[in-house]
């Protein structure tokens, strides 16, 4: 129990570096005040191209990684044995999700927690990961929707692990996944539903 605590602690202090917020502010801007006003990798491409946009994905997605990979190390040297070990590397993630999207850095505002879920996933269930991410690209270039592609990537994530016969507190967190992207999801669900979701446009770069 103190480990899988400590684990959700952790994880809830490295998901709440708010990278995107930062990035952003580096290059003069308060993204919680532009484009769709999230906080996450794809609002930072929009706004300021796709070099800070990538930066803010990788370390966003690297501190689901580190969140969810540290607790095994810290499991096998307390003696934990398997079962218990998934439960802390669980928790881990679940500490960085809510971290990212309730930042106490940023008055707990935050961002979707997709790219953060993308690296908490490839640790945990890499194939899974990459069957979700195969379903994000394909959705992404066939309607341009980033929100979309985010929304059927979390809701293939719970069956892509059941096929690959993980076990079943797995297969459950990884719906829980599911019903978390979808709740944060919500302004964007309403624009789909409207026709009024913004299809990803490349930032135009600056002609020499
Ligand atoms: O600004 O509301 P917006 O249009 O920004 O943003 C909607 C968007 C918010 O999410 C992000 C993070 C962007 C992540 C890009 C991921 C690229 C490829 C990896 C896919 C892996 C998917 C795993 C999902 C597990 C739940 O949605």
């Amino acid at each position: 129990v103190a480990s899988t605590v400590l684990a959700l602690a952790v994880g809830y202090v490295l998901g709440a570096l708010p990278f995107g917020y930062w990035v952003a502010r580096a290059h003069g801007v308060n993204i919680f005040e532009v484009g769709s006003k999230n906080p996450g990798a794809t609002n930072v491409r929009r706004v300021l191209g796709a070099g800070p946009g990538n930066v803010v994905f990788a370390l966003d997605a690297f501190k689901g990684a580190v969140a969810t990979i540290w607790p095994v190390w810290w499991a096998l040297s307390r003696g934990h044995v398997s079962g218990q070990i998934e439960i802390v590397q669980i928790a881990g993630l679940i500490g960085a999700m809510t971290g990212h999207s309730f930042s106490l850095f940023t008055k707990f505002r935050g961002g979707k927690g997709v790219a953060t879920a993308s690296g908490g996933v490839l640790m945990l269930v890499p194939l899974a990961a990459l069957v979700v991410t195969m379903i994000w690209i394909i959705t992404f270039y066939a309607t341009r929707y980033v929100s979309l592609a985010s929304l059927l990537a979390a809701a293939g994530l719970p069956l892509a692990t059941w096929a690959l016969g993980r076990p079943t507190s797995l297969v459950v967190f990884a719906a829980l996944i599911t019903v978390f992207v979808v709740l944060r999801h919500r302004s964007n669900i309403g624009r789909l539903l409207r026709g009024t979701e913004n299809r990803f446009v490349k930032k135009p770069q600056p002609t020499s």
